[in-house]
């Protein structure tokens, strides 16, 4: 990709250069009538052939380029569901699906293939760093390859404007080596634990928020927020947007919508005290295990 930006920047601004040129010279010289039949050659070969070999070259060539960042096989498949305003991560295994969200992580030097979708509108799914940008679209799927060279948390956005919180809906893109990642999907795909007289997951469980978020491993399983199994284990809260600290997890559930404007998740201005800090040493401790 980056190659090909290059390619075509460079490639243009030698036409330009050529094409001002000759513009300047035809203005300065004195017409001279003997000079017709080479012109005609000159329009011909300068203005028609030559152009449309190039062009047609570089169109070619762009086309492979985009059938290899829009291939449909990868060393591994992760589906992204673009969601008001989050995402919904699966990653697609032999040994079944393990779904988290609001974080990307793939391993250095392998093909990770995106099949993309949307829930509600157009969103679209960008990782500066990594070169790829590709829309998704409610009711139909797109796919992005994407093959990461150095290890790094990138990190990515939406880039289609998409409503209220858009400018929020942000995403961690992290690249790891590949055993790392291997421990890391691993991690992720077990269930959380998490003992029976949790004073916390009490409190999840009396205000209703399961019936919004999953907890792998619990019987919340609400299927309209972001499955909260490892919550804690991601870098950031609200998709890509706060440092996941006590702190803000304390924000995020009394103060919502300062934190994040329009979202589908009410706030719980009257949780405090002890209930609250429950509530949080709950979900900070849905890590992934030692
Ligand atoms: C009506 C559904 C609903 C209820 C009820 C609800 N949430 Fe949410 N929650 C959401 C949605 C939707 C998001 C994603 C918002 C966004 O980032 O755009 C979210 C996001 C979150 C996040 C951030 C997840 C992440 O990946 O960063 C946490 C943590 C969270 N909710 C905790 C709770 C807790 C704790 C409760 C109960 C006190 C609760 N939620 C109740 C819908 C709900
Ligand atoms: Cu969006």
């Amino acid at each position: 990709m980056e190659e090909l930006f290059w390619v075509l920047l460079i490639g243009a601004a030698v036409l330009w250069t050529a094409v001002i040129g000759a513009a300047v010279y035809a203005q300065k010289r004195q017409v001279d009538p003997s000079l017709e039949r080479q012109a005609r050659w000159f329009i011909i070969w300068g203005g028609a052939v030559i152009p449309t070999l190039l062009v047609g070259g570089l169109l070619a060539w762009g086309m492979v380029i985009l059938r290899d960042i829009t291939s449909d096989t990868g060393d591994l498949t992760v589906r992204v569901d673009g969601e008001r305003w989050w995402w919904r991560v699966t990653y697609e295994g032999p040994e079944g699906d393990v779904v988290t969200a609001n974080e990307i992580r793939i391993p250095v030097g392998q093909t990770a293939l995106f099949r993309l979708t949307a829930d509600d509108v157009i969103h679209s799914f960008w990782v500066p760093a990594l070169g790829g940008k590709m829309d998704m679209i409610p009711g139909r799927e797109t796919t992005l390859a994407l093959t990461p060279q150095e290890v790094g948390n990138w990190g990515g956005l939406c880039a289609e404007f998409c409503g209220g919180a858009h400018a929020l809906m942000r995403f961690d893109a992290i690249v790891m080596e590949p055993g790392d990642f291997e421990a890391w999907l691993a991690a992720e795909a077990a269930p959380a634990q998490v003992s029976e007289d949790d004073p916390g997951f009490a409190v999840f469980q009396e205000e209703g928020c399961g019936a919004c978020h999953a907890v792998r491993g619990t019987d919340a399983a609400g299927p309209v927020g972001p499955d909260l199994t490892h919550v804690a284990a991601r870098e950031k809260l609200g998709a890509g947007v706060y440092e996941m600290t006590p702190q803000n997890m304390a924000l995020w559930i009394t103060e919502t919508h300062e934190m994040k404007p329009d979202i589908d998740m009410p706030p719980y201005p009257d949780l405090d005290g002890a209930r609250l800090d429950a509530l949080v040493a709950f979900l900070m401790s849905l890590d992934h295990a030692e």
